[in-house]
């Protein structure tokens, strides 16, 4: 947005959108932020010396820790496509050639040229704001078909630096090149010029490129040339601090514009440097895992190991004992079981969703009692809290054998997608769980971009909850492309995080979604008990039906987001009524009752989804009356 006439631009879009549905909700998401803000405030007054003392204790510890994982010796690039699609389609229609373009609808943009930019014209803003911003503006609607194919050709340039290079997005990629710079004993500048040149010879399309001890970094200098630029971070820790030192907390990936409001609203933090200067402030508001994040942002940390690809889709963990009723004895077995499951467990950099409960009755009659919960969980107090009350419910009763089972990791997806874009999920919602009586739990949410635990990552996403045990991962990373590390599983523990990004409405409401930049939130993730889940491969493809559906095009993204659950709640309808007529003699807990009414929403839906959900213009009655 440099040398853009930033007031006119903020004045049309003002003018354009005033009274649309959109704007109406860009101001209820403001005003929970704003509501955020004075709670914050409204907890750092009451901190006494004491307490504040405290807290820099607990964040000098932290500081020092994170410190010790310092590691400078490998050598990260992170590139970036200039202008992709709109790039794609100058490529394959040279008339478009220095005007400004953009791609996508009159409802959405999913991206401009930098000709258009200069007119204030960017991703995420609907094309016919963008018209009256730039009147000669070119509209011309995505072919995704087109940008695979070029993201194909990056990839394979990509894969001669790196074999295990990861793939954020169509146009994006993290290169490890600590092993080529070596090999060939040239430099991390030499490689990144010489791997823009091969993707321009081989595509006709430029990039920018950072280099960075870590991806965090790496991520933050691909922006700071382009287009068509390269910057260098040198492995040295005075220039990154030197560099960290003026960085705005804004260009790291993983601080969206709420995150942004709060830290700087609330403790006035700007620059990544203040997060050190604010620890204190920050361990006493935040969550151990937000902060954890917060301070390695402050002291320039980011991922620098490529992750591991792992499957496992549960770990668990069970004692057999001689048949016992006492209370006491049994809750202390399962606290001991806890323990070794949430050790095992952090061995493997595992948080899990899913706890189930196996218990062995004196009779020998086996019960499993499961229960989802919103948050991803992994250590012993966590576990045993949630399986307790599982065990709660059952007693009194004679058991001879108790185990613990997680399932629903977060874990790393075979492939080239980037663990980190999609899976932080820091499911963060105040209710911590519901459970239910199941047998089996399939995972495939492992399956999804996973994520080892890393401290210096953070996306921000939440689970909405459905009724009847059915959950809607609604994941919002605020910045999902930015991020450049290995998202943390943050663990929520109920109270303790007084962010406010725990129930913030701007991440978990799956309705308009757009950053400061018009990012649109890219994923909207839903699944059901049998694993099944939606997402969107390279941000526009859903791995449900493949249907072809941009990031910037949020409306819709949710409404083909809300088919399938819809869908899915329908088929778990029909499956119960099956159940109910194959058991008639057994009690049966229904849930018909409470998820038809959505399964008729869907029903209708699914045939008129074209016209059930008003177009983004429809919300815009300005356009309507042009
Ligand atoms: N995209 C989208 N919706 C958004 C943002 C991006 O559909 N809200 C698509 C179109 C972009 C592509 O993703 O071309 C890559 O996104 P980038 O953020 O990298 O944007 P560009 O490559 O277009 O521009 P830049 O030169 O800033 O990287
Ligand atoms: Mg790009």
């Amino acid at each position: 947005m440099d040398g853009v006439d930033k007031e006119r631009v903020q004045k049309i879009v003002y003018e354009m959108s005033k009274g649309s549905k959109y704007f109406e909700n860009e101001k209820r998401k403001e005003a929970t932020i704003n509501q955020k803000i004075e709670d914050l405030r409204a907890q750092c007054v009451l901190l006494t010396d004491e307490q504040i003392s405290f807290y820099q204790t607990v964040a000098d510890k932290r500081i020092i820790d994170l410190e010790a994982s310092r590691d400078l010796s490998k050598t990260w690039l992170h590139s970036d496509m200039d202008a992709f699609y709109a790039a794609v389609e100058t490529l394959e229609n040279p008339s478009l050639k220095g005007k400004p373009l953009a791609v996508g609808s009159m409802s959405m943009l999913c991206t401009a040229n930098y000709e258009a930019r200069k007119f204030g014209v960017r991703a995420a803003m609907p094309g016919f704001i963008a018209r009256k911003l730039c009147p000669d503006l070119i509209v011309v609607p995505p072919n995704f078909q087109k940008y695979t194919y070029y993201s194909e050709l990056t990839r394979k340039v990509f894969s001669n630096y790196d074999a295990d290079f990861i793939a954020t997005s169509l146009d994006e990629a993290y290169v490890n090149i600590t092993d080529i710079c070596n090999d060939k004993s040239v430099s991390s500048e030499q490689i990144a010029s010489e791997l823009r040149n091969t993707i321009y010879e081989q595509t006709g399309l430029t990039c920018s490129v950072g280099v960075a001890p870590n991806r965090l970094l790496a991520k933050v200098c691909s922006d700071i040339n382009k287009p068509n630029g390269q910057f260098i971070l040198p492995n040295d820790y005075k220039a990154i601090m030197t560099f960290i030192s003026s960085l705005p907390i804004r260009k790291v990936g993983g601080i969206g514009k709420v995150t942004e409001h709060l830290l700087r609203d609330v403790l006035g933090i700007n620059t990544c440097e203040q997060m050190l200067q604010k620890s204190a402030y920050l361990c006493a508001l935040f969550s151990e895992h937000s902060t954890d994040f917060f301070l390695s942002i402050g002291l320039g940390l980011g991922g620098t190991d490529t992750p591991q690809h792992k499957l496992r889709k549960s770990m668990s963990c069970e004692r057999t004992f001689s048949a016992t009723e006492d209370e006491s004895a049994l809750f202390q077995k399962l606290a001991d079981i806890a323990e070794a499951l949430s050790n095992d467990m952090h061995e493997e950099g595992l948080c899990g969703r899913t706890l189930t409960l196996k218990l062995k009755t004196s009779s020998f009659e086996v019960r499993t009692r499961a229960t989802s919960l919103q948050t991803y969980i992994h250590s012993k107090e966590d576990i045993l809290a949630h399986a307790s009350k599982l065990l709660k419910a059952e007693l009194p009763l004679s058991l001879r054998l108790m185990g613990l089972r997680m399932s629903q990791f977060y874990d790393v997806k075979p492939g080239r997608h980037d663990p980190m874009q999609k899976t932080l999920k820091n499911f963060i919602i105040k209710d911590a769980s519901q459970s239910t009586s199941c047998s089996s739990y399939s995972s495939d949410q492992h399956l999804r971009n996973g994520a080892n635990i890393d401290p210096s990552a953070a996306e921000e996403s939440c689970l909405s909850k459905f009724e009847s045990g059915h959950l809607m991962a609604v994941c919002e990373p605020e910045d999902y492309q930015q991020s450049n590390q290995i998202a943390p599983v943050k663990v929520c523990r109920p109270g303790n995080d007084a962010s406010g990004i725990k129930d913030n409405a701007d991440e978990c409401v799956p309705q308009v979604h757009a950053d400061n930049e018009g990012r649109s939130n890219p994923e909207e993730s839903l699944t059901n008990q049998n694993g099944k889940m939606l997402w969107w491969i390279d941000d526009y493809i859903c791995s449900v039906c493949g249907a072809e559906l941009p990031q910037c095009f949020i409306e819709e993204r949710q409404e083909h987001s809300d088919y399938h659950l819809a869908e899915m709640l329908q088929k778990e309808e029909s499956l119960n009524n099956r159940r109910g007529l194959l058991q008639r003699e057994r009690p049966v807990v229904s849930l018909v009752g409470k998820i038809s009414p959505v399964g008729d929403v869907a029903r209708k839906k699914q045939k008129t989804s074209k016209g059930k959900f008003i177009p983004i213009d429809a919300f815009f009655n300005r356009y309507k009356k042009d």
